[in-house]
């Protein structure tokens, strides 16, 4: 079949013989996400249009204002997710805790569990910046059959057996691996059908775009300080061009495209950085990794990390390869 007129749903079927786990679940699982997935692109098209911006009213465990149209991903995500009876587990950036999901008939026996953000970048809803959802799937770690536990959510990123991101911008893209490489899909909102449109994609070795909100600059560590005046030095390919979207979603996959660098690093106001481990910066890592690129925390790679909590945040360092590896100089010269 052509690869360019290859829907997601082709995809999936496709390659699930290429999956170790063929169990078919996990496909299930990836079309369940793929719907709920044009549910919340369909209500973040609208949002300027119904009274569905703007805060909830409630604050997460982040302590974060919850936007309407968090609370609605978070919620459209999870009930998709429940209803098919393909997971036994979810944790979500909006929930305190994780949910156990016990299929009645049969008796916690789904092998996967997700881990989501629904709603990443929530703070540019109101502002109509590009917003996106990222994922990353495990199998249970606990015996099948029995509730989950917090064991089964606390593995490494190495453990990961699928990761993605939707991204809700000009176009909405589905863009994810199950550790075969990078795939990305784009949605024609008149079929409601998402096409391959980004078949294999891979970070440049190396690129000219660096992110970081530099508003933070006084309160980074020397290393990321001295890496930052590396970027804007006259010499050879630099200065480095700035883009920050305020979106890791939207940042991350256009430095995918073109190359660079996404950092959020450590500061004295948010001593171990703003990213969380476990759905925002382990699902990216698998990503980039998978794309040839890096991800660490400065010093080590992300997916190498232990998880300890549910909502641990860790520093972010992610993009083409060379250039996380130069941060990462600067990082040891410094620590
Ligand atoms: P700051 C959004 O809240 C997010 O988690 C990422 O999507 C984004 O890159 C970052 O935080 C923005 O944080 O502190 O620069 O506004």
């Amino acid at each position: 079949m052509d690869k360019k007129t290859m829907t997601l749903g082709e995809f999936i079927i496709e390659n699930q013989d290429s999956f170790q786990y063929t169990s078919g679940e996990l496909s299930r699982l990836l079309n369940g996400l793929r719907l709920a997935a044009k549910v919340v692109n369909h209500e973040v098209n609208k949002a300027g249009l119904v009274d569905i911006i703007g805060a909830a009213g409630d604050t997460n465990i982040q302590g974060e204002n919850q936007q309407k149209l968090d609370v609605m991903a978070n919620e459209k995500f999870i009930q998709t997710l429940s209803k098919r009876e393909i997971v036994c587990g979810i944790a979500s950036e909006e929930e305190d805790d994780f949910i156990s999901i016990n299929s009645f008939d049969k008796q916690h026996q789904n092998k996967y569990i997700v881990l989501i953000d629904p709603l990443d970048g929530s703070s540019n809803i109101d502002v109509n910046v590009s917003v996106g959802t990222i994922f990353s799937i495990y199998r249970r770690v606990t015996p099948v059959g029995t509730p989950v536990t917090l064991e089964d959510f606390l593995q490494p990123g190495r453990n990961q057996v699928a990761a993605g991101y939707i991204v809700y911008g000009t176009s909405t893209m589905l863009v994810y691996t199950t550790g075969d490489g990078v795939n990305g899909f784009t949605l024609n909102p008149a079929l409601g059908t998402f096409y391959l449109s980004h078949p294999d994609m891979e970070f440049p070795e190396t690129g000219k775009i660096y992110s970081v909100n530099e508003g933070n600059y006084v309160h980074f560590p020397k290393g990321v300080k001295d890496y930052i005046k590396y970027c804007q030095e006259e010499e050879g390919d630099r200065p480095y061009i700035s883009r920050y979207i305020g979106s890791l979603v939207s940042d991350f996959h256009r430095n995918m495209i073109k190359g660079g660098i996404y950092l959020y690093p450590k500061s004295s106001k948010a001593e171990e950085g703003k990213l969380r481990l476990l759905y925002e910066c382990n699902p990216m890592a698998f990503l980039a990794e998978q794309a040839n690129g890096k991800a660490s925390d400065g010093f080590n790679p992300i997916m190498d990390i232990i998880p300890k909590e549910l909502h641990q945040r860790v520093p972010f360092f992610c993009g083409s390869k060379k250039m996380v590896e130069k941060a990462e100089e600067f990082m040891a010269a410094k620590s």
